[in-house]
């Protein structure tokens, strides 16, 4: 029964503008907005109240705004120091071409030491210090740095690893709750706190000591009703959890708080920033009655627009089809269920953790390139940056280690003149840091030579590599390892044994039944963390579907450094020869 359940939405508000604003240290209360090849992504909020959206270009924000709103640019990297095709702005319309061009030194120099430029970035980029690039800011006269497609690349490891701080956060606040965690996109994440409602359900809570930041749609609820009171409850729970959330990460998140997935994300999005909103369930027909088809969940596409051949737009509208109607107007019967329940805003959809991500990717698309030896320097060490750098994250966080390397590449087919996309794999090179992006870089040379040059199946111009570490094995894992990971607070880098586990085996009170539950609730925080890379991965790289991969190296569980299938030395000695 869907009212017996407690779901929360959690989203953080205009994510990437929060992390900047935190990163650059800027107050609060900055308007900030965070481009990508001249166009925003995101907008604080006190951006916003200049008109500014998601999708303003750069000479729009300073149109509206003038100085008045930081731009900062995403992170990109890129093959060398300096590109001179970076300076440009990414559209020729922008008066920022015109820009005096500079280097990323010069203004990293500039940005560190002069004070009496307020809307420079004002902290350098952290990790990667050479091929790393942080593109910031700005306005009037200073051009944004970052520019190039072509020349760079965008990573959004800055976002991701704050969302991995947020999760961890989230992760602790429900810990011992029995909660289970859905993440559902970079900034945002389903709660299924069911378990812990139904306990503290048998003390009464009253309206009046609901946060003050709560809303409810259509005004009161009556905490006196079971359905209500559940909801209330859930509403301390998500205070807690964003209260958490603001002092380990300082960001500020909105919640929603309903019975169903549908209906808390509806919530979530309907008072921001920095407040929750409760859907009670007898505001729901009034809450959905105008909400556009296309805006609920799975009707944004095909089964939106079938529905709406019945002559309906809104749920509301849709609410007087009978599933008869739309059994026979749909053809499908599952497909008519599911309207006939989402316009009513019932979502019988589990909160489910999610599994690990299979694959890590790097790669980037480009102009269409017939110079394999561009590539290979240009691109090739950037993406083994990247992803010995995610391999390394997610060895931390998953304990385990991918055993498969595969190299993906858009070329043109003999013969058929048509673009294809060719992968082949070879085993992952091991090691850590500079070395292993060596060896990453050797590996996919080879490929890549040997496909191309030797071969000679494919064509040149290529047009996008990427790499790409799959077939991961779990590596034997001690137990303070994951106390500590799940302990572990913000700024405490240590690696012992968490605070909450040191009482646990100090006082040796705790009985086998909590044991179970700390137990079940550091899996659940560390599935969490594992998810962390494929929505991203997914979302920002839309990346064919590899081809199915030739020669990929036997999986094998006590495999080294073993470089099976054509062999380190013989990459070695293809390396070698190059240089
Ligand atoms: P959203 O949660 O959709 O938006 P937001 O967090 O910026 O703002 P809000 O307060 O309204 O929730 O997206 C989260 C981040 O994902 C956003 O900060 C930037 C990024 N993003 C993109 O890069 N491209 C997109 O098309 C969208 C929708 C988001
Ligand atoms: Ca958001
Ligand atoms: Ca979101």
């Amino acid at each position: 029964m869907q009212s017996l359940r407690t779901v929360l939405h959690c989203d953080l508000d205009c994510f990437y503008a929060q992390v900047e604003r935190e990163r650059l240290g800027l107050p609060k209360d900055a308007a900030v907005a965070v481009v990508q090849w001249g166009s925003t992504l995101a907008v604080s909020y006190p951006a916003r109240e200049y008109g500014i959206k998601r999708g303003s270009h750069v000479d729009e924000i300073r149109r509206l705004a003038g100085d008045k709103v930081k731009i900062v640019s995403v992170e990109t990297i890129s093959a060398s120091n300096v590109l001179p095709s970076r300076h440009l702005a990414s559209s020729p319309a922008s008066p920022v071409v015109e820009g005096r061009p500079y280097s990323d030194a010069e203004n990293i120099l500039r940005t560190t030491s002069s004070s009496t430029q307020p809307n420079v970035e004002q902290k350098p980029p952290s990790g990667n210090s050479v091929n790393t690039t942080t593109t910031a800011e700005t306005h009037t006269g200073v051009p944004p740095i970052q520019g190039n497609k072509s020349a760079e690349k965008v990573t959004l490891a800055r976002y991701r690893g704050a969302s991995a701080r947020v999760f961890a956060a989230i992760a602790r606040a429900v810990h011992g709750m029995g909660a289970t965690i859905e993440r559902a996109s970079i900034d945002e994440a389903f709660i299924d706190i069911s378990m812990e409602v139904t306990r503290r359900t048998q003390k009464p809570l009253a309206y009046a000591s609901l946060p003050p930041d709560t809303y409810v749609v259509g005004g009161k609820i009556d905490t006196s009703i079971i359905t209500d009171s559940r909801l209330a409850h859930g509403a301390m729970i998500a205070s807690a959890i964003r209260k958490r959330v603001l002092e380990e990460c300082s960001f500020t998140m909105s919640a929603g708080i309903s019975v169903n997935k549908l209906l808390s994300k509806f919530a979530s999005a309907s008072n921001k920033p920095n407040k929750q909103t409760i859907v009670p369930l007898c505001s729901v027909s009034n809450l959905l009655r105008n909400v556009p088809l296309a805006k609920l969940r799975g009707l944004g596409g095909k089964l939106g627009k079938d529905v709406e051949t019945f002559g309906v737009t809104t749920a509301g509208e849709a609410t007087s089809l009978t599933m008869k109607q739309l059994i026979d107007g749909l053809g499908n019967p599952k497909a008519a269920d599911f309207v006939y329940k989402s316009v009513r805003g019932i979502d019988e959809t589990e909160v489910k953790a999610r599994d690990l991500p299979k694959s890590l990717l790097a790669a980037k698309s480009f102009d269409p390139e017939k110079r394999l030896g561009v590539v290979e320097h240009t691109w090739v060490p950037v993406l083994a940056e990247e992803l010995v750098d995610r391999l390394e994250e997610d060895s931390q966080i998953n304990h385990r280690d991918a055993n498969t390397l595969t190299v993906t590449f858009r070329v043109i087919g003999q013969g058929t003149n048509d673009w294809v996309t060719v992968s082949r794999s070879t085993s992952m090179p091991r090691g850590s840091g500079e070395t292993r992006k060596c060896s990453i870089m050797k590996a996919g040379m080879l490929i890549l030579h040997t496909v191309l040059v030797k071969e000679k199946q494919f064509k040149f111009p290529i047009s996008m590599i990427g790499l790409t570490a799959c077939n991961f094995i779990e590596r034997a894992t001690g137990k303070d390892q994951i106390s500590s990971f799940f302990e572990s607070r913000k700024g405490d880098n240590s690696t012992g044994v968490g605070e909450h586990e040191n009482a646990f085996i100090g006082n040796g009170k705790v009985d086998h039944k909590r044991r179970l539950q700390e137990k079940a609730d550091r899996d659940l925080a560390l599935r969490l963390h594992r998810v962390e890379n494929s929505h991203v991965i997914s979302r920002k790289f839309a990346f064919p579907a590899p081809a199915k991969p030739r020669g990929v190296a036997k999986r094998k569980s006590n495999n080294n450094n073993n470089n099976s299938l054509k062999g380190v030395s013989r990459v070695d000695t293809f390396f070698t020869r190059r240089s």
